[in-house]
């Protein structure tokens, strides 16, 4: 198989299994499932599922890595639910449709994001509590990763500095904990789960990628703001000038944040030669995240 039929096959079964995972939205109370898969089956690349299977894939072994791919969507689709309230980044659109608290309401939306929490939990318990070492290893990696020192953290940060005189190392900051924690979580938990997943030197190459990967990830999504329409992405276009959020384009301009892309993406790329393994799809996928169109 090419790069994109197995893009393509991974993430049709990533689609498949989510929708198995999740509650049916009939089962009581059935709006708060409903509004659940609303927002997970309205679709996104799934790039961080497809980053676990990858990363598993290095140096696969015989436990299955979809569970902890299906939990890393969880606490990310949960991410967007609530970014998108009128309390945070209050935008109207999200995977091409209505945000979830337009399509349900607020309090729905709320909660829908809360459910979707512990069940990334619950997934994982199920997937690997018959293997303790690893799935307490996996818990470790997504809470922290989940929590006030990272994505909530980055998030907070974020919200706090909306229109506030530009600062590049808090801007790395909210970077690389609102959005390169979630991507280097998903290379970790992949690996870990891989047959070399407890060779530390590899897990340390592993979060120098994710983190080169991540920040690569975020220059390209600044850069999409200003060049894509809402149309293409699924999402409010210009939103961060709109909200007075400083990016890598307004600090750096269009041609600063493009080089910036570039030379993440060399250096992800770098450090995932330094894993090793049987890495070319993952290269192959830094690829496609650095020329990604939405
Ligand atoms: C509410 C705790 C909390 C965190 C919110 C996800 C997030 C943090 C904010 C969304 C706004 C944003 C631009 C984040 C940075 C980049 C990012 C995470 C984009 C969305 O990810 P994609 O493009 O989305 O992978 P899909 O829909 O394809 O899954």
């Amino acid at each position: 198989m090419n790069f994109s039929e197995k893009l393509k096959s991974w993430q049709s079964q990533v689609n498949q299994s989510l929708e198995d995972c999740l509650p049916g939205g009939k089962e009581h109370p059935a709006r708060l499932h409903e509004a659940m898969r609303y927002s997970m089956e309205a679709g996104g690349k799934r790039l961080r599922p497809i980053l676990v299977l990858a990363a598993n894939d290095l140096f696969p072994g015989p436990v299955d890595p979809m569970p902890a791919a299906l939990a890393i969507e969880c606490i990310h689709t949960y991410s967007l639910i609530h970014d998108d309230l009128p309390a945070m980044d209050d935008s109207d659109l999200r995977r091409g449709r209505p945000s979830c608290h337009l399509a349900f309401d607020e309090a729905t939306a709320i909660l829908a994001g809360d459910a979707l929490q512990p069940r990334a939990f619950e997934i994982l318990a199920d997937g690997y509590g018959r293997m303790p070492g690893l799935g307490i290893d996996l818990v470790k990696i997504l809470s922290a990763t989940a929590g006030s020192q990272r994505l909530v953290g980055g998030q907070m940060q974020d919200l706090l500095s909306e229109g506030k005189i530009p600062d590049e190392d808090n801007l790395q900051y909210i970077h690389e904990n609102k959005t390169a924690a979630m991507i280097q979580a998903s290379l970790l938990m992949g690996l870990r789960i891989g047959s070399r997943g407890e060779d530390t030197e590899k897990m340390e190459a592993m979060k120098r990628a994710g983190k080169s990967l991540g920040l690569a990830f975020q220059a390209v999504d600044d850069l999409l703001d200003v060049t894509s329409s809402s149309e293409e992405l699924g999402k409010n276009a210009e939103h961060d000038a709109e909200h007075g959020k400083v990016t890598w384009v307004t600090l750096k301009g269009e041609e600063g944040a493009r080089k910036l892309a570039t030379e993440h993406t060399q250096w992800a790329r770098e450090a995932l030669q330094e894993v090793g393994g049987e890495g070319e799809f993952l290269l192959d996928l830094t690829t496609y995240m650095l020329e990604r169109t939405s």
